[in-house]
C-alpha cells in the first residue's frame, strides 16, 4: 500500500530529492502544508471563480451538444408524453415541500424519499385532483399510485438517461416544484432526442411509447438553455408517481 502511495506521489510530485523535501524537512510536512492551505486560503473570491468556470463549461457543453447524427424533434412528437405547465398553484406546492422529510432540502446526498400507502392527505389530493381523469380511468384503470418518489436535485444535480423499471406498470406521472429543469428525452435506435423544460408546479406523464421506447434523464449541469437565454438552476423537487405491475419483480 505504501509502495502505491509513494509511487502517486512520485509520477504527481516528484521523488524525495526534489525541492520540497528541502523546503519542507519530509514528504508528510509538504502534504500537510498542501492540505491545509488547500482549505484554509480558499477565499470566497476563489469559490465564486470556481463557479463560474463550472457554469461557463456547463454552458458551452450543453450548447455543443449536438450529439452526431442525431434528430433534434419537438417533444410532442413523442407518442405517449404528455407536459402540461401550470397544473399546480403555489400554496398546494408549498403544501407538497412540507411533505418533505426533515433536512433533506439542506442535505448533498441521499435526496429521495420513498413514499407508499397511506398516502399524506396532500398526496391522496394531488391524485385526486390534478392528475387528469382520462388519463387515470385509460392508463391507471382508475386507481391511484402505489409507489411515489420525492427527490431533491441541487444546482449541478440530474439523473442519467433511463427507463424506468418494468416492475413498475404503464403511466409514470412526474409533478415538479421549485424551479425549471431541462429533461431530455432520447431514442438511440432512431437517434431522435427531444428536450422539454419542467417548469416549477407543472405536470409531465410518460405512458405507451415515451415510457417504454424512449429514454429520459436529466443532465448533471448548473443551468439550462432557455430561448437562448442561460438560466441557473436552483433547487428543485421532483414527485414522481407510479403504479406497481400485479405479480411484477425487479429485474
Ligand atoms: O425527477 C424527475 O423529474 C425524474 C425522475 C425520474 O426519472 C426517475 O425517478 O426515474
Amino acid at each position: 500500500m505504501e509502495s502505491e502511495k509513494s509511487q502517486d506521489w512520485e509520477s504527481l510530485f516528484g521523488s524525495d530529492d526534489d525541492t520540497f523535501v528541502n523546503e519542507y524537512g519530509s514528504r508528510d510536512e509538504y502534504e500537510e502544508d498542501l492540505v491545509s492551505s488547500f482549505f484554509t486560503d480558499s477565499s470566497d473570491d476563489d469559490l465564486e471563480s470556481f463557479d463560474s468556470v463550472l457554469t461557463s463549461v456547463d454552458q458551452q457543453s450543453s450548447q455543443n451538444d449536438t450529439k452526431k447524427g442525431w434528430t433534434q424533434i419537438s417533444p410532442s412528437e413523442i407518442p405517449g408524453l404528455t407536459y402540461i405547465p401550470n397544473v399546480l398553484p403555489p400554496s398546494v406546492q408549498d403544501e407538497l415541500i412540507q411533505c418533505l422529510p426533515d433536512g433533506i432540502l439542506d442535505r448533498s446526498t441521499g435526496r429521495q424519499a420513498h413514499l407508499y400507502r397511506p398516502f399524506a392527505p396532500v398526496l391522496q389530493n394531488l391524485m385526486q385532483n390534478f392528475i387528469p381523469s382520462a388519463f387515470k380511468k385509460q392508463v391507471w384503470e382508475g386507481k391511484d399510485a402505489e409507489a411515489i418518489i420525492m427527490q431533491v436535485y441541487n444546482p449541478g444535480d440530474g439523473i442519467i438517461p433511463h427507463v424506468d423499471l418494468p416492475m413498475f406498470d404503464d403511466g409514470i406521472v412526474i409533478f415538479s416544484l421549485l424551479s425549471d429543469i431541462t429533461m431530455e428525452f432520447t431514442q438511440p435506435s432512431s437517434k431522435r432526442k427531444a428536450s422539454v423544460l419542467l417548469e416549477k408546479g407543472s405536470l409531465t406523464i410518460m405512458e405507451g411509447e415515451a415510457r417504454y421506447q424512449w429514454l429520459h434523464g436529466i443532465p448533471f449541469r448548473t443551468g439550462d438553455w432557455t430561448n437562448g437565454t442561460w438560466i441557473p438552476r436552483a433547487q428543485r423537487c421532483s414527485i414522481t408517481m407510479r403504479r406497481i405491475g400485479l405479480n411484477k419483480m425487479f429485474g
